[in-house]
């Protein structure tokens, strides 16, 4: 039962500032005290460094700071490489979602045939061609499956790093034509917020559950914090209406708990500047709190 938290300080991906002090708020929101308390031996890793975008060139204004995403990918996967062959949990805080392409790049080096659940309102699935903002952190799904910029995608010598029929995408509610094209087209799993209002988070669970652990050797949690509803997770830089409610969120990681079959989590999009009183992280700590065996019984 041994856990190292990284936090990467990422707001390269993403249009709005103060994302990168997502993993400032997760930590002052107690987030080693909770996983502690629940019997969790605990080592923070710090903070990677990042480049902060003023200083920078935006490049490309499809692909905004490839290079330096380029870059901090390739140093997260090599982060989390080390971790798990030391036979230790990586929890990963961020930062935008841009991030998770170093995490898949670094667990995918550890699980050739690795499950994978997206919590989140939007598919980030896009690549230079479809998307409609340049951010990398809406693409970073799309280059785990091996399609956008070269540089992305061979990160770690290898690609894909996940296969379609191993994903599932969970909270969907507002997804770009290109997604829609791409889901079609590899048969992906999605559960949007139709789906879950009508079949309820207990059976979308249940399935997602099925999905991502028959043939597979390990599953990732990609938890974007947008996935839930604005009012009880506020600070995101990409808010959408109509989200997964706290209780839902809840019985989500509680079911994943159970099943036991995680190997890796990281938690994103924690904007404190956009948030009130830090409820965001709060949200965040209490989910990872759930996802770490926390009960009330
Ligand atoms: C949008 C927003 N689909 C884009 N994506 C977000 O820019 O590609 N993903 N916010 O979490
Ligand atoms: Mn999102
Ligand atoms: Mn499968
Ligand atoms: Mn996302």
């Amino acid at each position: 039962k041994k856990i190292t938290i990284i936090g990467v300080p990422m707001d390269l991906g993403a249009d709005r500032r103060g994302v990168d002090m997502g993993p400032s708020a997760i930590r002052y929101a107690s987030v080693k005290e909770k996983l502690t308390g629940l019997g969790w031996d605990v080592q923070d890793h710090g903070n990677l460094m990042v480049p902060t975008p003023e200083s920078y060139d935006v490049g490309e204004l499809q692909l905004k700071y490839l290079r330096e995403i380029t870059e901090v990918s390739k140093e997260l996967a090599s982060t989390i490489d080390k971790v798990v062959r030391t036979g230790r949990f990586p929890l990963i805080l961020g930062g935008d979602h841009s991030i998770a392409i170093g995490t898949i790049a670094g667990m995918a080096k550890h699980h050739k045939r690795m499950g994978v659940i997206w919590f989140d309102a939007h598919g980030d699935l896009n690549t230079a061609e479809t998307s409609p903002s340049g951010n990398i952190h809406g693409m970073p799904l799309a280059v785990g499956l091996g399609l956008g910029h070269p540089d992305l995608v061979n990160i770690g010598g290898f690609a894909p790093k996940i296969q379609p029929e191993n994903v599932v995408i969970i909270g969907a509610r507002q997804l770009d034509e290109g997604e829609r094209v791409l889901i079609r087209e590899r048969g992906i799993k999605v559960f949007t917020m139709h789906d879950i209002d009508r079949m309820g988070m207990g059976a979308v669970m249940e399935e997602s559950l099925k999905i991502v652990s028959e043939g597979t050797d390990g599953v990732h949690l990609s938890l974007d914090l947008d996935g839930l509803d604005p009012h009880d997770a506020p600070g995101v830089g990409t808010p959408v209406a109509g989200g997964i409610t706290y209780r839902e969120s809840h019985l989500a990681m509680e079911m994943l708990a159970e099943a036991d079959l995680l190997t890796s989590a990281e938690f994103v999009e924690v904007n404190p500047i956009l948030d009130h009183g830090n409820r965001t992280a709060k949200a965040a700590v209490a989910l990872i709190g759930s996802v770490f065996g926390e009960k009330v019984l």
